[in-house]
């Protein structure tokens, strides 16, 4: 078969019961990296991201705030928007799951997945906990010394009885064991996969899919009395995003999903509960799951009481933009926990960045400028070392293909700034400086072949920096259209006119103490 030229992605749709954190902006600025690299690569991508805001917690911060959940969802569902755009991230939709055409949607793969036989009305009692909008068995609680009973993700948990509907998922557990065993990239890293099966294998219980103690949600079609539970209206937004219900919409052939990039903590949602309700209701499953880690504060878990929540737009303010994106991407393994820090941050920026990068571009450009008329020289046969560094820059988009094929985001940069060291080493080695005087032809073969591999860089840099990238194929004098992948086997032209070359990246400096 074919590839299909699409590619849809997605985020978790966060919760907006609170200002944004640095753990939203990760997953945001990850998972726009991946779909900036395959629009460069010639597929047609479709990113959605968003805000999930139904469900008790919302309730429960709007009135500690004095205001409706609706106004509690607008105002912060906003600061998840400016949050995107201040990062760059070009999603091509934010959903919030409050709008009708998803409150329509969801009611739509209920009255599926009903048709089916897997909804069931019942009465529910059980240990409920707010935080984690879940239900636990009374083996998965404790009861710490401080007397309240908690559940596995340490949140406090409520005794809760009413009366519910079922969803039969335990009518799932072979289709869905099946499926991992038949699609062994539905889930990533393996890790994960492992953890999910073993979950899996251990049993499924029925879910309990609706309340009736509140009214902030999707109604249930036919028994208004219920909403549903805030998951199986979460989930749905994958669908929603693209069109559903209305399967003549322009954007629906983008369904299934490639991909859903989400955090580890929440994998079970989306890599049982989600393909089970879309089984059900007789929808495509997704293509893929892939959890990333966490992101601690100098090794330490964020929360509001340690009071270490690290607001994301003062980094964006205190680093710049792609310094923080490159900061993340590079730093930590896409997959893996992470932890950051001022110097760690300023390590990556200075050395990586403002040396590497930045100086050699600086440094190159500026003898392009003066000896070479300001254009692109010219350049004599190649010499072995020549022909070296242009055969490994030309091998980086191999690499970086295969590290994204499984959002190995980290690897691919690792890819990027061997070439980059790389061609450091040349251009200190070559020390076209000195062949000013000696051997003007070797000279600009060199800056030839150091401006080429820059090129193919800032080409191959645009998903983690776009912005710095875009400024060093600005005064590598690249025009718009010959910034895709398809560009890269392309040699930069020599005679081309450059403008005077700006700094990409300045060093971070501290700021001076009064
Ligand atoms: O879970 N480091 O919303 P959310 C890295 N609404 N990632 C983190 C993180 C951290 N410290 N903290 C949270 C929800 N995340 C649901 C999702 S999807 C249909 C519904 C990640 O606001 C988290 O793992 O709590 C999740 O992927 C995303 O941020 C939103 O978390």
């Amino acid at each position: 078969m074919a590839q299909r030229n699409s590619f849809y992605i997605t985020t978790a749709i966060s919760y907006p019961n609170g200002a944004p954190h640095i753990g939203h902006a990760y997953e945001a600025i990850a998972t726009d990296a991946l779909a900036r690299f395959q629009r460069l690569d010639g597929r047609d991508v479709f990113f959605l991201t968003g805000t999930d805001e139904h469900g008790l917690k919302m309730i429960q911060t709007a009135q500690r705030e004095g205001m409706t959940p609706a106004e509690l969802a607008a105002r912060n569902a906003g600061r998840f928007r400016d949050m995107d755009d201040r990062f760059g991230i070009s999603y091509n939709r934010f959903i919030r799951t409050s709008e009708e055409q998803h409150h329509a949607s969801v009611q739509e793969v209920w009255k599926r997945m009903q048709a089916n036989g897997d909804i069931y009305l019942d009465s529910y009692s059980g240990w409920y906990s707010v935080r984690d909008e879940a239900y636990y068995a009374e083996d998965e609680t404790v009861v710490g010394e401080d007397q309240v009973r908690r559940g596995p993700q340490g949140t406090p948990v409520e005794w809760v009885e009413e009366k519910s509907y079922f969803f039969k998922l335990s009518a799932y557990q072979d289709k869905l064991l099946k499926l991992y065993e038949e699609q062994p990239d539905f889930i990533g890293p393996d890790a994960r996969r492992n953890e999910v099966i073993s979950f899996v294998k251990g049993g499924l219980k029925d879910l309990s899919v609706s309340r009736t103690t509140f009214d902030w949600g999707v109604k249930v079609p036919g028994d208004p009395e219920h909403v549903m539970y805030v998951w199986v209206d979460a989930l749905t937004n994958y669908i929603t995003g693209v069109g559903f219900p209305d399967e003549s919409d322009k954007n629906w052939h983008y369904w299934p999903a490639d991909v859903h990039v989400i955090g580890k903590d929440i994998i079970r949602f989306h890599a049982v509960y989600w393909p089970a309700f879309l089984m059900s209701a007789g929808i495509p499953v997704q293509k893929r799951v892939y959890a990333h880690g966490f992101l601690f504060n100098k090794g330490e878990k964020m929360s509001k009481s340690v009071g270490n929540i690290v607001d994301p737009f003062n980094l964006a303010d205190q680093y710049g933009v792609d310094q923080v994106r490159y900061f993340f991407l590079r730093e930590v393994p896409f997959g893996s926990d992470g932890s950051y820090n001022h110097e760690a941050i300023v390590n990556r920026i200075n050395a990586d960045l403002a040396n590497d990068l930045g100086n050699l571009a600086q440094r190159s450009l500026t003898m392009v400028a003066k000896q070479c008329d300001g254009k692109v020289p010219g350049h004599g046969a190649f010499s072995e070392t020549d022909s070296t560094i242009l055969a490994m820059a030309d091998g980086m988009i191999g690499q970086a293909r295969t590290a994204m094929a499984s959002q190995q985001i980290h690897q691919a940069l690792n890819a990027v700034w061997a070439v980059v060291a790389e061609a450091n080493r040349y251009f200190a080695g070559e020390a076209p400086w000195a062949l000013a005087k000696t051997d003007p032809a070797r000279q600009k073969t060199v800056l030839y072949v150091t401006a080429e591999v820059l090129r193919q860089i800032a080409i191959l840099a645009q998903p983690a920096i776009p912005t710095a990238a875009a400024k060093l194929l600005d005064i590598l004098g690249i025009a718009e259209d010959q910034r895709n992948f398809a560009a890269l086997p392309t040699r930069i032209v020599p005679g081309t006119p450059l403008p005077a070359p700006a700094p990409i990246f300045p060093r971070y400096v501290e700021p001076a103490t009064a």
